[in-house]
């Protein structure tokens, strides 16, 4: 199967655990668009009520042309589930490096008010320590943005401003920079975690620890699910 029909795969597994009467986050990405597509199929063809909550603009337009009915985290404050992809699943803990889709913060926040988070990927993301494969994206402020790449750097990274298509800084939907960090594997990512929310002008990071419930992974030979 090709990575897509992965993504697809396991996509289509999440979107089944859904049942109607949820209020579902809407995770940001190409595995969690695929879940997308997946919920909107199933309402079509089951007839599947639910609210989608997205976490990022581009899900949002994706969710309404498909016919989803949305609502803001305010208007659904407590979440029933919600999907998404990763770029690193840590094997054991669960703990994700999240972010390469510039979406992080409202993924986190979405994420953090749902009873259970669903991570959905094909076996690239699996890792045995996180920060093996992906730099951290870590969301800052663009007032001071210097001054806080050198606090987040003195963290022990190499932090890059991450740029546009055109070249210009890239801004999240919160209207932020990115800065993406090479740590290397990390000991210990709760600690870093605490770390970069105590560094001042950091608003959130990649690290998603502690928040997977479980983690539909598809492989050549059929889906696995990994729990903490
Ligand atoms: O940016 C994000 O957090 C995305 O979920 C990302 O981590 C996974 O994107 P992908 O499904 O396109 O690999």
């Amino acid at each position: 199967a090709t990575q897509d029909e992965l993504k697809q795969a396991a996509a289509r597994a999440a979107a089944h655990k859904v049942q109607s009467g949820m209020v579902v986050g809407l995770g940001t990405g190409s595995t969690a668009a695929f879940a997308v597509s997946a919920l909107a199929e199933r309402m079509q063809t089951e007839g599947l009520k639910l609210i989608g909550v997205p976490t990022s603009v581009r899900t949002a337009e994706q969710a309404r042309s498909l016919g989803i009915p949305l609502a803001t985290l305010e208007e659904q404050p407590h979440l029933d589930m919600a999907i998404d992809g990763a770029d690193e699943i840590e094997i054991g803990s669960l703990n994700l490096i999240k972010g390469a889709g510039g979406a992080l913060l409202r993924e986190k926040l979405v994420e953090a008010s749902a009873a259970e988070l669903i991570i959905i990927a094909d076996a690239s993301k699996k890792v045995t320590q996180l920060g093996t494969r992906f730099a951290l994206p870590v969301e800052v402020v663009r007032f001071g943005w210097k001054a806080t790449f050198a606090r987040v750097e003195a963290l022990g990274c190499t932090p890059v401003l991450r740029l546009d298509e055109k070249g210009d800084p890239y801004l999240t939907d919160e209207q932020h920079y990115i800065l993406d960090c090479q740590f290397g594997p990390m000991a210990d990512p709760a600690k870093l975690a605490d770390q970069l929310k105590g560094t001042v002008g950091v608003v959130e990071h990649g690290l998603f620890i502690g928040m997977a419930k479980e983690a539909i992974i598809a492989l050549q030979d059929g889906i696995e699910t990994l729990v903490p």
